[in-house]
């Protein structure tokens, strides 16, 4: 175990995002030194925490995965590690990264490094991306993170065992090297594990699995998940079909590809088109009548990571906001609720739309609202185990961008939240004959019912100048500012503005600038703008569009008809087209 002492030279711009480390695959594979220095900086950042310690690692099978993986090895036993737990051929989800670092030999790991750069393409014109989880199993909080940016700015060396032999990743199994020539002294552990068994043991026992049975083998149920080509089909065939008895047919792009199959691994109705069409929807998510006839009564979507799901029933799209009120109404279907005695937290991050506010109220449950991003979350579900506050778990909590997740683990969780939608249909339908399927559509519009529809879009604005969309903010940041009371714009009241800002009531950690909020129409409308955390290229603009109405006699109205105005009026007042030159959005969800 021959350390080589590498000098280098820092890198500018290895600043981690809303997850992580995302750059161009070109990027990391055209300078010399990316993955090494940005490797070296999170060592570097975590210090003595290293010395002996256990790593996991893994990620969503995208170009570059296992190059990457067999670097850290070297690197991670060059830094004064232990062992290292890596994913059978390399591949490990973001949930289950979560739950190896948290409940593997009760906990043994300091923390995770996970490559994906989730939803975005893959392949060497696509992106890759890096990002380290830490001991509770969430992503690295902002004081990490901080710590790992400042240390890349300062890097002069690299420590690596560069002797050390590649990994074989395609057998499960354990290899010992050596510190010295005195072989009594193992200095080194690689385990590959299994990518599937420490996640199934987490979620499976969250749900009653024997009643998912029963609604999978209903004449009248069927369904189709879409891995997306992403590292979720490595846990699809075991969890629907094996534990759940669904037939195979039931997987599309279940075999995670190294390009996801040249596709753009976003589980949402712009890059989920075939899922989208399967279930009888056109691609702005209205219903298709001819094609919802014979559709199937259930789909759900993974973006790469397997972290991300979209929810859709015959004929009918349910937004990810919509999703997370609709499971938190109906938490009595889920075991893991039910056995805790109830949800005891329920979270949004700021830009979803409030249909879970209202929900939360007629709980009774504590309700908060965190910036972008899920790092925000994992602090409200540790106050307890971590901080010795108050008890929110079990948690429920997501966001707009079509993550769901509970305290299960401490990331978002694609597979939780379809197993979570099957066991409402399957409490809805214990007792309903043949025939008569209580559908997907049925219980959004019953929550709709009791708590209003949010009608809601996000339109994203794609590789910007990134000049312009900071100007762009400014010139939001601006109005606010100046804000004197009510006014026309657009034909639309505007009656309010704001910059959120936040305080982790938990930690006392600050975050500012998370995004302006425009209210119309005394708040039943709002827009919020943000820029994005996760892009490769450029900057990405981020509006998103909500209404909330209370009237019935309106919630079957199109939603791109409700939205219209707010749009014009958000545009309007951003000056849009004066700081991207953009008249529409790139993609709408
Ligand atoms: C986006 C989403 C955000 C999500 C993040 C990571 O961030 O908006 O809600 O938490 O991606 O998701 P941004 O900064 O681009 O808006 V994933 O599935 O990439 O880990
Ligand atoms: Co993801």
């Amino acid at each position: 175990l021959a350390v080589t002492e590498k000098p280098t030279a820092p890198i500018e711009g290895q600043k981690p995002g809303t997850s992580g480390l995302r750059k161009k695959t070109s990027v990391f594979e055209g300078t010399p030194n990316y993955l090494e220095n940005f490797i070296q900086s999170t060592f570097n950042a975590l210090g003595e925490e290293c010395k002996g310690a256990t790593l996991v690692v893994g990620g969503d099978g995208r170009y570059y995965n296992t190059t990457a993986v067999q670097v850290i090895v070297r690197m991670a036993a060059a830094n004064g590690f232990a062992r290292v737990w890596v994913g059978k051929n390399g591949l490990l989800s973001t949930p289950a990264v979560s739950a190896i670092i948290r409940n593997r030999e009760g906990g043994a790991a300091v923390g995770g490094i996970i490559l994906t750069a989730s939803h975005n393409p893959g392949g060497p014109d696509g992106d890759v991306g890096v990002k380290y989880n830490t001991g509770n199993g969430g992503p690295a909080p902002e004081a990490v993170t901080d710590a790992i940016y400042e240390c890349s700015k300062a890097v002069t060396a690299l420590r690596i065992c560069s002797a050390l032999p590649d990994v074989d990743l395609a057998a499960e199994g354990r290899t010992e090297y050596f510190a010295s020539a005195d072989a009594a002294a193992p200095g080194f552990v690689v385990e590959v594990i299994s990518s599937t068994a420490d996640y199934e043991a987490a979620v499976l026992p969250c749900f009653d699995v024997p009643a998912l049975r029963k609604l999978v083998a209903r004449e009248d149920f069927s369904f189709v998940y879409d891995a997306m080509h992403g590292v979720a089909g490595a846990y699809a065939s075991s969890i629907f079909v094996d534990a759940l008895g669904a037939d195979p047919s039931c997987l599309l792009n279940a075999t995670p590809l190294p390009d996801f199959g040249g596709g753009h691994p976003d589980p949402n109705l712009a890059y989920a088109s075939v899922l989208v069409k399967k279930l009888g929807l056109t691609p702005r998510g209205e219903r298709d009548e001819a094609a919802a006839a014979t559709a199937p009564a259930f789909g759900a979507a993974a973006d790469g990571d397997a972290d991300r799901n979209m929810i859709l029933g015959r004929g009918f799209f349910v937004t990810p906001s919509d999703s997370v009120a609709v499971i938190a109404a109906n938490w009595e279907a889920i075991k893991q609720f039910r056995d805790a005695g109830g949800l005891k937290g329920v979270a949004r991050s700021m830009p979803t739309s409030r249909a879970l506010d209202a929900v939360a109220a007629s709980l009774g449950v504590p309700r908060f609202v965190v910036p972008t991003g899920w790092k925000w979350f994992g602090s409200l579900m540790d106050s307890k185990a971590v901080y010795g506050k108050e008890d929110y778990t079990p948690f429920l909590c997501g966001e707009e961008s079509f993550g769901t997740g509970s305290s299960h683990v401490r990331e978002k969780d694609g597979i939780w939240a379809v197993l979570a939608w099957m066991s409402i249909l399957a409490a809805r339908n214990a007792e309903t004959p043949i025939g008569s399927l209580v559908s997907v559509e049925d219980v959004v519009r019953e929550m709709w019912a009791k708590c209003g529809r949010c009608f809601y879009q996000r339109h994203d604005y794609e590789e910007v100048d990134s000049k312009g969309a900071h100007a762009l903010m400014d010139t939001l940041r601006a109005e606010v500012a100046a804000f004197k009371g009510p006014r026309e714009v657009a034909g639309v009241s505007f009656t309010g503005c704001d910059e959120f800002e936040y305080t982790d009531s938990v930690t006392g950690d600050k975050a500012a600038q998370q995004g302006m909020r425009l209210f119309f129409a005394d708040g039943a409308g709002r827009v919020v703008f943000r820029l994005s955390g996760t892009g490769s290229v450029g900057a990405t603009i981020r509006m998103y569009v909500e209404m909330n109405e209370k009237d019935p006699s309106r919630f079957n109205a199109d939603a791109a008809d409700v939205l219209a105005p707010l749009v014009a009026a958000a545009i309007e007042l951003s000056h849009m087209k004066e700081h991207t030159g953009r008249d529409e959005a790139t993609v709408i969800t």
